[in-house]
């Protein structure tokens, strides 16, 4: 088996070494790609340095059997056929393809058959916003159909990446020392502040992170349920957090959405109110599961459940999502 990993020095590449090598994923060679900045760089994988190559159209993928991709929407496009000629399957991190009648968007807890069904050789891993809802809703969906979700997010500085991680810090320092503060990765200072603005605006006023959690809920859901999101970038370094309402066809009590969480695959339930147990981004970055907790009815709907969710953007969010979408087609034999 030999893996690719293109954007290996981004964050979510830095996490794709991380995961693979924890996780033992089956492999004889590991190649990495990024731009001409990041070529010549070396990481070291299973107690090997391995050299960063150039990322070019040439015949580099010869061989590859799975490519991680993490570069961004327009390396996507424009490497997608370079990566996929030689029969490599591209898992794909950016928006570029998600919507694409011919890729599927997995998340493995939910729809993960639908990665067997790949024309292009493309199979996209959705949002971080998105893919931590899904895994949230599966349960309660197969319990109650939902007709409706209104979600807000506290988006972590980790979703735009490590620079902006680092900006942040710096952010704080400077303000703490009373020095002027450096903006370049967000719209404003987030230090200390709340940006209720993650991606560019759309013509209905919603943002694009926004329509993204609606079109991607539905398309891997397989469901006509709205959803409306609100999507806020939050001064917390790492993991989102979402605040979930939902309506169901028929209502769900608590005592069957805890039960139903505590069995569902990639949840973990922190829900102690008396003893202030909830999940909390601090707490819940660096590791592998969706979180919920203050799971309770809706005061004014009783087909209404209201929950809090919290999970590592970087590995539930893209890392993690797509190695096991790999490793979900080894086991069924489907590459
Ligand atoms: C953020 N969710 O937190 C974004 C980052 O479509 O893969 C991921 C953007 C995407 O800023």
């Amino acid at each position: 088996m030999k893996i690719a990993i293109v954007g290996a020095s981004g964050a979510v590449g830095q996490e794709f070494l991380k995961v693979l090598e924890e996780r033992a994923f089956p492999m004889d060679e590991l190649l990495l790609f990024g731009s001409s900045r990041s070529a010549g760089t070396s990481y070291t994988f299973n107690g090997k340095t391995i050299l960063v190559k150039e990322l070019k159209h040439n015949d580099d993928f010869k061989g590859v059997d799975i490519a991680f991709v993490s570069a961004g929407a327009s390396i996507s496009k424009e490497y997608a056929d370079t990566i996929t000629k030689f029969g490599a399957v591209m898992i794909d991190n950016s928006s570029a393809f998600r919507m694409d009648e011919d890729v599927p968007l997995v998340v493995p807890e939910v729809n993960p058959a639908d990665a067997k069904v790949r024309p292009r050789n493309i199979i996209a891993n959705p949002n971080c916003t998105t893919i931590q809802l899904v895994v949230a809703l599966k349960p309660l969906n197969d319990i109650s159909p939902i007709q409706r979700v209104h979600v807000s997010t506290y988006q972590a500085a980790s979703g735009a990446g490590a620079a902006a991680m680092n900006e942040l810090m710096e952010q704080y320092k400077q303000v703490i020392n009373g020095e002027p503060v450096t903006v370049s990765k967000f719209a404003y200072q987030l230090a200390f502040n709340m940006i209720p603005q993650v991606d560019v605006f759309m013509d209905n006023g919603y943002t694009k992170e926004e329509m993204k959690m609606y079109n991607e809920t539905r398309k891997i859901m397989h469901t006509q349920a709205e959803v409306s999101a609100t999507c806020v970038r939050v001064p917390s370094l790492r993991a989102h957090s979402e605040s979930i309402w939902i309506e169901t066809q028929a209502p769900i009590s608590v005592e069957n959405a805890r039960q139903a969480f505590s069995q569902a695959e990639g949840v973990v339930i922190e829900d102690n109110p008396n003893e202030k147990i909830y999940p909390m981004p601090l707490f819940v970055s660096g590791k592998d599961p969706v979180y919920v907790g203050r799971i309770r009815k809706d005061l004014t709907n009783q087909k209404g459940l209201t929950f809090w969710s919290v999970s590592d953007q970087i590995r539930k969010g893209a890392a993690l999502n797509a190695v096991q979408i790999a490793e979900y087609l080894i086991r069924e034999n489907a590459l």
